[in-house]
């Protein structure tokens, strides 16, 4: 099993344009194997640079984010909205040929985008958008090295796909399986009647996973019995990457340098 830890990448006019790549330096200098990338527009990455980086820094890019286009530019893979819908799916076509580039992984959680009204009818027909849009994107990456991981998300968060069996379904309806499944320990906390359970179910699908405790703090810091779900992971001969993905508390280093220790105690002792 691989460690990384998730970067978002500021595109904001005043942020500081550098800060992720110093962010990634750090990592491979307190022992992480890959970064994750959260990327509301991959066209504001600049590929040589990036490239350079990863070389640098010895680090590889297992997978990339694309919640943030949903939260800071409204894009929904769902939308009713056809225009908002187009939207979605081209710029998740920006992030699977960006993930083309690095034989990376693009993952579709919170752009799957949330109903504000919540009634049977308009999820039902949410979800036929959905599946639309995952068809389009499953063509679209099949001639591509990127592959797609579904996320189940928890229901406060998005309205489609809060566990591993509706995403499983929701992968048999897809003509294309161009998708595989990724598991989150904090969403799973929220949904899953049994967390292991759950985790044992994701099978050979399982190509990605994110660790945050309860509290979407730290590991260790909220009660997720993270000594099982290793045990579980090396179990089933998982060997792809775990990903950091919580609050910073206090700032970047010191939560990123406490999730690298206590994945190495982790990875030793269960
Ligand atoms: C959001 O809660 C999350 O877990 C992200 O990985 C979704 O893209
Ligand atoms: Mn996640």
């Amino acid at each position: 099993m691989k460690k990384s830890f998730v970067v978002s990448v500021d595109s904001r006019a005043n942020s500081d344009k550098d800060a992720w790549l110093r962010n990634i330096d750090y990592l491979a200098s307190v022992g992480f194997d890959g970064v994750e990338l959260a990327l509301r527009n991959p066209e504001n990455i600049d590929l040589s640079v990036l490239r350079r980086e990863l070389k640098k820094s010895n680090i590889s890019l297992p997978a990339i984010g694309t919640g943030l286009a949903y939260l800071e530019d409204g894009l929904s893979l769902s939308a009713k909205d056809l225009g908002i819908r187009k939207k979605a799916v081209a710029r998740v076509k920006k992030h699977i040929e960006f993930a083309n580039e690095f034989g990376s992984q693009v993952i579709i959680g919170l752009i799957r985008g949330k109903e504000k009204s919540e009634s049977t009818s308009s999820k039902r027909d949410g979800i036929k958008c959905l599946l639309d849009s995952m068809e389009e994107l499953c063509v679209f990456a099949e001639k591509t090295k990127a592959g797609l991981l579904l996320e189940p998300i928890n229901r406060y968060e998005t309205s489609y796909l809060a566990n591993v069996d509706e995403c499983r379904k929701f992968i048999d309806l897809l003509y294309n399986k161009k998708v595989n499944l990724m598991f989150d320990t904090f969403h799973a906390n929220i949904e899953e009647e049994n967390l292991i359970d759950a985790l044992r179910k994701c099978g050979r699908l399982l190509k990605h996973v994110h660790f945050a405790d309860s509290n979407r703090l730290c590991p260790g810091r909220g009660h997720i019995d993270f000594v099982s779900v290793i045990k579980s992971l090396k179990k089933s001969g998982y060997k792809h990457f775990i990903s950091g993905e919580f609050s910073f508390s206090p700032d970047f280093k010191s939560t990123s340098s406490e999730f690298s220790r206590y994945l190495r105690r982790l990875f030793t002792n269960a």
